[in-house]
């Protein structure tokens, strides 16, 4: 036995014994299970998106690749500053654009003359892929890429032959540069009506990643590993569900609407989690000219709770400069948001009060039946909160269509202050403040027996506990 299929035994296993756990005898509507390292990836909620290459000194967001590979001269990158700062604005991974759509490789990739090596940096010695998945081996984060199928400069590209091509770059980036947690294939195509046409060899793509790291997250409009959330404004849909139906659809021109991308289908046939991508700037390559347009960290708290608070991961990109470090406007602003996220979730107010249920563990969760079912948090005195963080056990699946949350008011009647449709790996929701001692939380829509893991109660006002 290869090692690849050493490895897709175990999961097979794996899968086998988990459903097996999160069996309930119903027609069973959990079937459709994440495999165990899509829930560690949706378990990572928040990495950074790195947008870097020939763009970054021509100003442009869509390079020709007709640009000088020269044009590309970063005077002082370093990667290690970018890993440092995705450390400290506790994101959990870097992707980086390996290729954009001008097709200039930022590794010395030998399928290509429109490479680092040509551009003549460092003596044309230079490989931004290894400085970077080092300096996130050194700094704990894990190492991710995006490599453009649509390519504005291999000769190849509109005949078959490119396919081989576009396939031995993803081996030399999967091969050559140590575990690559996500492969990012973007469906963007500009060419036009008399442009080239490429027929992509999607098999072939997945076949190869499959073959060289089974374990990566491959991305892409409809996965398998994650799909693109719809948008690049970074919000999911309010109803958000891991599950996707795929069968028919291919990235690009061929993938589903983008309201069915933002929202998931509830009975789709493969879990195929979202993720929200989205500049900190208006643009996803770095320009002088935004400077000054940092989005303000209130509007990346909103981003912040409508993708990871709304069963996606948020991909922030954070764009490097011709320096080829991350300007300081940007990292400020990074390090903003981390202090608002530890100041409103480093503690929940309702922690301890409800078992299971509150104790921060992910991994532990109280059982709800097909009709649903109510837990109570209830506080030695009352706090005063505007935000409530639930969290289902999405390992045994995604259930939860409907719930509502009431506190008890003065004269002991139930009021409710909130309601939602799905829960997923994380629902956050905000609304104007409450005060009260006893919070209900109903689950009213349950596609079957289904787990909640997380309950919290937080407030965003500043010194509150
Ligand atoms: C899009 C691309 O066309 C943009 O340039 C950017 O890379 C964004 C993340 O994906 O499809």
């Amino acid at each position: 036995m290869n090692r690849c299929n050493f490895f897709g035994m175990l999961a097979a296993i794996g899968a086998a014994m988990l459903s097996a756990a999160c069996g309930d005898g119903n027609p069973n509507p959990a079937d459709v299970l994440p495999s165990a390292g899509q829930t560690e990836w949706q378990r990572m909620e928040y990495c950074m998106f790195v947008h870097f290459g020939p763009n970054t000194f021509t100003d442009s967001e869509w390079g020709t690749g007709a640009e000088h590979p020269a044009v590309f001269a970063p005077e002082a990158l370093d990667c290690r500053q970018w890993a440092a700062t995705a450390r400290a604005a506790g994101m959990k991974g870097i992707i980086l654009t390996a290729k954009h759509h001008d097709g200039f490789c930022l590794w010395p990739s030998r399928l290509s003359t429109h490479t680092v090596r040509e551009s003549g940096w460092r003596g044309g010695r230079g490989d931004v892929l290894r400085e970077l998945a080092d300096a996130c081996r050194e700094y704990g984060l894990r190492f991710g890429v995006y490599v453009s199928p649509w390519d504005r400069n291999h000769p190849a590209y509109g005949t078959p032959a490119y396919n081989e091509v576009f396939a031995g770059m993803l081996r030399e980036v999967l091969t050559e540069y140590g575990e690559v947690f996500e492969l990012w294939l973007d469906g963007a195509n500009g060419e036009g009506p008399g442009g080239k046409r490429q027929e992509y060899d999607w098999e072939l793509f997945l076949g190869t990643i499959r073959a060289c790291q089974p374990q990566t997250i491959v991305f892409s409009d409809v996965g398998p590993g994650c799909r693109w959330i719809g948008n690049e404004r970074g919000y999911a849909g309010e109803t958000c569900w891991a599950r996707l139906d795929t069968a028919g659809f291919e990235p690009g021109a061929g993938a589903p609407p983008t309201d069915t991308l933002n929202r998931g289908n509830v009975f789709g046939a493969a879990w195929v989690p979202g993720e929200a991508d989205v500049s900190i700037r208006p643009g996803w390559f770095y320009s002088p000219a935004t400077d000054a347009k940092v989005k303000r960290v209130e509007e990346l708290f909103d981003i912040y709770c409508a993708s990871v608070g709304r069963n996606a991961n948020l991909l922030l990109n954070v764009p490097a400069d011709r320096r080829g470090r991350i300007p300081a406007p940007d990292s400020l602003r990074l390090v903003e948001l981390r202090g608002m996220l530890d100041r409103v979730f480093g503690h929940s107010l309702a922690a301890g009060a409800a078992g299971a249920l509150t104790d921060g563990d992910p991994d532990t969760y109280r059982e709800f039946g097909a009709r649903g079912g109510a837990f109570e948090i209830v506080l030695p005195e009352p706090v005063t909160f505007d935000m409530l963080v639930l969290q289902e056990y999405t390992p045994c699946g995604q259930l939860v269509a409907g719930w509502e949350a009431e506190y008890r008011g003065a004269d002991g009647e139930w009021i409710r202050f909130v309601r939602g449709t799905t829960i997923g790996h994380k629902r956050i929701v905000r609304f104007d403040p409450v005060t009260a001692r006893r919070v209900r939380v109903r689950i009213t829509r349950a596609l079957g027996r289904c787990r909640i893991a997380e309950a919290g109660l937080y407030c965003t006002a500043e010194g509150a506990r």
